[in-house]
C-alpha cells in the first residue's frame, strides 16, 4: 500500500529546515530505469551464478572473458538507459537545501546524469575500466573506446600489454577507495537528514552507514517498496518505488517552502 500525502507531508515538515541532505542509494533506485538491481542482473544466462562467483577478482582471474561479458552487457545496458524521476528529484533536492551528497552503492553513474553534483562512488562505476595489474598505479584507468574491445574477450591492457582490463568498480573482498569512505562515514555522522534509497542493506561497510547516522541522533528516512536490514533504523518509512515516493517528497517540501513565502509576504 503506497503512503499517503499525509505520511508524505509529515516527512517533509520533520525535514523541511534542515541544511545538510545525504542520500545513500542502491540499486533499487535504478530499477525504474530498467537497470537490473545487484540480485536481478544475475537473470538470464547469469542466473546460475551468484554474485561472490562474478564481482570478485578471483573470478577475474579464473575467468577473465566471462567476467568481463557480464559486465560489457551490464555497461551497455547501462549506456542505453536514462535517469528516472527519482533521480531527477535527487538531483532537485539542491535547489531546496544548501549541501545535498548522495552516497551511491550504484555503479550505473545515473546520479551525475540526472544532474547530481555531489556523488560519492561508494563501489566505483561500470563506465570506467582500469588495469587489472594497476602497471601505472591504482588505477591505471584505460579508455576502452581507443581499444578494439569485444563483447566476449577482455582485452590486454595497452600500457603493459601484460594484465587484462577490468571494470573500475568495487568487487567483493576488495577495499571500497579510502576517501570515498571516509566522506561516508562523516557525512553520516554529522548530516541533518539521511535518505536512504533503494537498497536491501546487505553488503558492508555501505550497509553500516544508516546506523551511524541513526546512532548520532540523525533524522532517518527509508524509501522502499519492502521492508529491509535498513529499517530498524528509520524514523520515516515510505514504503514505495522511489521513482514515485521521491518526487511526491519534493513536491510536498516545495509547498512548504511556497506556504513559508506566503505567509512571510503577509
Ligand atoms: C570490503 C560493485 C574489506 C560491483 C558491489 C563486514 C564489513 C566489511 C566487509 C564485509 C562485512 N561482511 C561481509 C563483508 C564482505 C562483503 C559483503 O558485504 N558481503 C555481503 C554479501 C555480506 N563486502 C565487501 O567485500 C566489500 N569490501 O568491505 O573490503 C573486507 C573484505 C572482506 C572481508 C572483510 C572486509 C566490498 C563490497 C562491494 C561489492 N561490490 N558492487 C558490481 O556492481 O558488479 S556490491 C553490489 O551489491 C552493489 O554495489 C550494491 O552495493 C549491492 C546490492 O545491494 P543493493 O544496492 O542493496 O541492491 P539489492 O539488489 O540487494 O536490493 C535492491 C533493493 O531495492 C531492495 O531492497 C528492493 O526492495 C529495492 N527496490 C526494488 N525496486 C525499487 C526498490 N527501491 C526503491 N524503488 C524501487 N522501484
Amino acid at each position: 500500500m503506497v503512503p499517503d500525502n499525509d505520511i508524505i507531508r509529515a516527512v517533509a515538515e520533520a525535514i523541511e529546515g534542515f541544511r545538510l541532505v545525504v542520500v545513500a542509494s542502491g540499486a533499487g533506485t535504478s530499477k525504474e530505469s530498467g537497470v537490473p538491481t545487484f540480485r536481478d542482473a544475475l537473470e538470464g544466462l547469469w542466473a546460475d551464478f551468484d554474485p561472490e562467483e562474478l564481482a570478485t577478482p578471483q573470478a577475474f582471474q579464473r575467468n577473465p572473458d566471462l567476467v568481463w561479458s557480464w559486465y560489457m552487457e551490464r555497461y551497455r545496458k547501462v549506456q542505453s538507459v536514462k535517469p528516472n524521476p527519482g533521480h531527477y528529484a535527487i538531483a532537485s533536492l539542491e535547489e531546496l537545501y544548501p549541501q545535498v551528497t548522495v552516497l551511491t552503492q550504484n555503479v550505473d553513474g545515473l546520479h551525475a546524469v540526472a544532474g547530481s553534483t555531489d556523488v560519492v562512488e561508494l563501489h566505483g562505476s561500470i563506465r570506467r575500466f582500469k588495469c587489472f595489474a594497476a602497471c601505472r598505479g591504482e588505477p591505471t584507468r584505460v579508455d576502452i573506446a581507443q581499444l578494439e574491445v569485444t563483447e566476449e574477450k577482455a582485452p590486454l591492457c595497452p600500457y603493459c600489454a601484460t594484465a587484462k582490463v577490468r571494470p573500475d568498480v568495487v568487487w567483493f573482498g576488495e577495499l571500497l577507495p579510502v576517501a570515498a569512505l571516509e566522506r561516508a562515514r562523516a557525512l553520516s555522522e554529522k548530516c541533518d537528514v539521511f535518505v536512504v534509497v533503494g537498497t536491501s542493506g546487505v553488503v558492508e561497510p555501505a550497509a553500516s552507514l544508516p546506523r551511524i547516522a541513526r546512532a548520532h541522533g540523525i533524522t532517518v528516512i527509508e524509501i522502499n517498496p519492502e521492508e529491509t536490514l535498513v529499517s530498524r533504523y528509520a524514523d520515516f518509512c515510505l514504503r514505495g518505488p522511489s521513482g514515485e515516493m521521491l518526487p511526491r517528497l519534493i513536491q510536498a517540501l516545495r509547498a512548504l517552502r511556497q506556504g513559508d513565502h506566503a505567509e512571510r509576504a503577509i
